[in-house]
C-alpha cells in the first residue's frame, strides 16, 4: 500500500467496510501467530521527568505527586509480574535525573538482577539515553528499546516533544537497532496530525525496521497544555492498528490497557493487535502513563482478567517459549 492507499483506508466510515478491514487484519494475524496473544508487564518505576512533553501528565511543569521506586521494590514487582504469567517486562521511567544525569549504573544493576531473577525478556523505555548506555544494555542482553517519535511530521513533533531534537531521538532508536536490539516505534492519534501524517508514520515505521509498532489515542490529562483537546474517535486508533497489521503482518502491535482500561481490550484485539501491554499489579502504588490509575488497583489490568477476555474471543495467552520463538524470528528479519 502506498501513501494514498493508506489515506483511503483511514477515510472509510461505512461500518461494513470497517468491519471488513478489521476482519482482514485478524486473518493476517492468525496466519502469522495463530490464536496466541502476548502479554507485557509494565513497571513505571519513576514518574520524575526533566522533559515537558505537551501531551504528558508527567511533564516537569505539571505539579503532581511523583514517586521513584527503590531498586529492591522494582525487582520484587518485576518478580511478581513474572509469576503472574507475563511474557516480557517493560521497565519504564520519565527522564529522571537520578538516572539520566547521575547514575545509569544503578539502572544497569537493576535490569541485570531482573533478568537473572525472572529469566524473562526485557524492554527498556527510559527515554532518550546516550549511545554508550544503549550499547551497555544491549550487551547485557536487553531485548528491546522502546522510544516513540509520536509523529513523523517534524513541525508537529516540535510542538509535542518540546525542546527535544527529532533527529537525536530517531538516532537513539536506530543506534539501538544497530547494536542488535529490537526496537518499538509509536505514534499518538488525535494530537493534531493529518491523515497524510498518519500514512507517513505508517510507512516510516516500516522503513526504520521497527519490530513493534504502537498507536495510542491521546488521553487528555489534568494540568497539561493539551488538557482541553478532545480524545479522538476510538475508530481512528483501531483503523491504524488494522492497517499496520495488513502492511506488516509479522510485527507485534500493542493493545494498550492504558487508554481505555480493560474494557478497551476487545476492540483493539478485534482490529488486529497481538500484544496486551500495560499489565500492572494492583496495590503496589504503580501508575500507568496515559491513564495513571484507571483499573490498576481494582485489579483490572492483570493477566487473569485479560485471559478471561481472550477466551471469550477464541484467543489464548501465548507461552514464554512462543514469545522467545517470535523474538528469534523478528531478530532474523532484522539481520
Ligand atoms: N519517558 C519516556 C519517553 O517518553 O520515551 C518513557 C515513557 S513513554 C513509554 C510514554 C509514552 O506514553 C509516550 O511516548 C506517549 O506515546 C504515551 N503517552 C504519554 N502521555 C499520553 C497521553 N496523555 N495520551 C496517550 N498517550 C500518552
Ligand atoms: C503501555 N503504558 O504499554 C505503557 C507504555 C511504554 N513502553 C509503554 C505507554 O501502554
Ligand atoms: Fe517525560 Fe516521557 Fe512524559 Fe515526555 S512522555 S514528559 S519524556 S515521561
Amino acid at each position: 500500500m502506498n501513501r494514498n492507499d493508506i489515506i483511503d483506508l483511514l477515510r472509510i466510515d461505512n461500518r461494513n467496510e470497517i468491519e471488513e478491514l478489521f476482519s482482514q487484519a485478524r486473518k493476517a494475524r492468525e496466519k502469522e501467530f495463530g490464536n496466541k496473544i502476548f502479554m507485557y508487564g509494565f513497571v513505571y518505576f519513576s514518574t520524575w521527568c526533566r522533559n515537558d512533553c505537551n501531551f504528558c501528565y508527567y511533564r516537569k511543569s505539571n505539579e503532581i505527586d511523583r514517586y521513584r521506586k527503590e531498586p529492591e521494590e522494582i525487582i520484587s514487582i518485576a518478580e511478581n509480574l513474572a509469576g503472574s504469567g507475563v511474557h516480557l517486562l517493560d521497565l519504564t521511567m520519565g527522564e529522571d535525573l537520578t538516572y539520566h544525569r547521575d547514575n545509569f549504573d544503578l539502572l544497569y544493576d537493576i535490569v541485570r538482577r531482573i533478568k537473572e531473577n525472572t529469566g524473562l525478556p526485557v524492554m527498556l523505555s527510559p527515554g532518550l539515553i546516550e549511545d554508550r548506555d544503549i550499547a551497555r544494555f544491549a550487551e547485557l542482553g536487553v531485548e528491546w528499546y522502546a522510544l516513540y517519535q509520536e509523529t513523523h511530521n517534524r513541525e508537529l513533533y516540535a510542538k509535542l516533544r518540546l525542546n527535544q531534537d527529532y533527529d537525536q531521538r530517531m538516532h537513539g532508536k536506530l543506534y539501538a537497532k544497530e547494536t542488535g536490539m529490537l526496537i518499538e516505534e509509536g505514534i499518538l492519534a488525535g494530537v493534531g496530525e493529518s491523515l497524510g501524517d498518519i500514512a507517513d508514520s505508517i510507512l516510516e515505521m516500516g522503513r526504520i525496521g521497527a519490530s513493534q509498532m504502537r498507536v495510542m489515542s491521546f488521553v487528555p490529562q489534568d494540568g497539561i497544555p493539551m488538557e482541553s483537546v478532545r480524545k479522538p474517535d476510538p475508530l481512528l486508533e483501531e483503523k491504524i492498528i488494522a492497517i499496520l497489521r495488513l502492511m506488516y503482518p509479522w510485527v507485534l502491535i500493542p493493545a494498550s490497557l492504558d487508554i481505555d482500561g480493560i474494557k478497551g481490550l476487545e476492540d483493539r484485539l478485534n482490529a488486529g493487535a497481538n500484544v496486551i501491554t500495560s499489565i500492572i499489579p494492583p496495590k503496589t502504588g504503580l501508575a500507568g502513563v496515559a491513564q495513571n490509575s484507571m483499573d490498576v488497583d481494582e485489579g483490572g489490568r492483570t493477566v487473569e482478567e485479560a485471559s478471561h477476555i481472550l477466551k471469550t474471543m477464541g484467543l489464548q495467552p501465548a507461552t514464554v517459549l512462543d514469545y522467545r520463538e517470535c523474538l528469534a524470528r523478528l531478530n532474523g528479519r532484522c539481520n
